[in-house]
């Protein structure tokens, strides 16, 4: 006989997981000018003058800053942005994305 009220063996449940962050991570180099790092900055990553200017020079001094961290997809598009207005400018700036720890 099959007992109708019997609990249930397995019990669901639903976990949810917040998606793996990725840094966008500036690089120094020898020839970008420091001007045009701070504006690439404040155009792509929405950042004042204030918050640009150190984070140029952390790059500058320390050969690379994480600049901001994103969802994958959000940092891999915000660093080709990036390094696109780079390219276009004649400048070799280079912005690369690296997960997490
Ligand atoms: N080092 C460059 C210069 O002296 C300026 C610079 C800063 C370039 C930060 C890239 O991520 C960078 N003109």
């Amino acid at each position: 006989m099959t007992n109708l009220d019997a609990k249930p063996l397995v019990v669901e449940r639903t976990k949810t997981r917040q998606p793996p962050l990725h840094k966008v991570i500036l690089l120094n180099d020898d020839y970008t000018p420091r001007d045009f790092v701070v504006v690439v900055l404040k155009a792509v990553f929405r950042m004042t003058e204030e918050q640009a200017y150190p984070v140029m020079l952390t790059a500058h001094r320390r050969g690379a800053c994480v600049v901001a961290t994103f969802t994958r997809d959000i940092a891999e598009s915000k660093a080709s942005e990036a390094n696109d207005l780079a390219r276009g400018a004649g400048h070799p700036l280079e912005f690369t994305t690296e997960p997490e720890e």
